[in-house]
């Protein structure tokens, strides 16, 4: 494990800092709400995360664009340091990503943790409705497809070509299909995927796709998911995949 002090304005290279954008809503919103604050006071809260996964990369992401300071901890999963006693006290079901708030509370599942970190900020709409769709989205992107895009990113990355698990690939990648299908449907009169904003539905559904290729999945049919992926690239904050957290100490 490596674990790292994370400083907002500096941790990442980002093409656009936020943290510089005063114009731009964020963690003010966040405190005026009246929520508990886990952000930029007292103890940093602490990511539990895997520098290749696009589950993680979605909370970094969010977290960079918020501006708000965090320790992160690559665990590598490949070890299965996820599956440790030590490790399924934070997270009964073994996994990345999880966060621990600034009173130790844990939080898993990605989409949860970025609810959390959105909730009161421009990245979340402020009406019923609104609210609704992205949780929609989010759940769309959980049940048809991360296991069709991100699991066979997953498989060619991670196991040889000679492994039992390539067997699973053509199934899956069918439903990656039918899931980008899904999006380009709705993309083709719309800039983003609630209110024509950009939001916490929009980092949910980017992370996997724009490295959809990586599991074989080919974009050139979906020309404006391949639009909307350039939008989403062009946000304030944005931050690449596998940008490196730098540390302001290691342990
Ligand atoms: N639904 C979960 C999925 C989390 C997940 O599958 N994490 C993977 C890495 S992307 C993991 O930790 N795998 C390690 C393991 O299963 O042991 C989320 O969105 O956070």
């Amino acid at each position: 494990m490596v674990s790292l002090i994370v400083v907002p304005g500096s941790h990442f290279k980002t093409k656009n800092n936020l943290a510089s954008d005063k114009s731009l809503p964020g963690r003010t919103d966040f405190r005026r709400a009246g929520y508990s604050s886990a952000a930029n006071k007292g103890k940093a809260m602490h990511l539990f995360d895997y520098l290749d996964s696009g589950n993680g990369f979605k909370v970094r992401l969010l977290l960079a664009q918020l501006g708000m300071k965090y320790q992160w901890t690559n665990v590598d999963i490949d070890k299965g340091l996820t599956r440790t006693p030590e490790f399924l006290k934070r997270n009964p079901n073994g996994r990345i990503p999880t966060l621990e708030l600034d009173d130790g509370t844990n939080l898993f599942e990605s989409n949860a943790i970025m609810w959390y970190l959105a909730e009161g900020s421009r990245f979340l709409p402020a009406t019923q409705l609104g609210r609704a769709q992205v949780l929609q989205w989010m759940f769309f992107e959980q049940y048809s497809h991360e296991p069709y895009v991100a699991t066979p990113r997953y498989i060619c990355r991670h196991f040889p070509a000679d492994h039992p698990r390539r067997a699973e690939l053509t199934a899956r990648l069918e439903k990656g299909h039918a899931a980008l299908n899904v999006m380009e449907g709705h993309l083709a009169t719309r800039e983003f995927f609630v209110n024509d904003r950009y939001s916490i539905a929009d980092i949910a559904l980017y992370a996997y796709t724009h490295v959809a290729p990586d599991g074989g999945l080919d974009l050139a049919p979906y020309p404006h998911v391949r639009e909307w992926l350039k939008r989403v690239a062009a946000q304030p904050g944005y931050i690449e995949l596998l940008a490196q957290p730098v540390s302001s100490a290691a342990a």
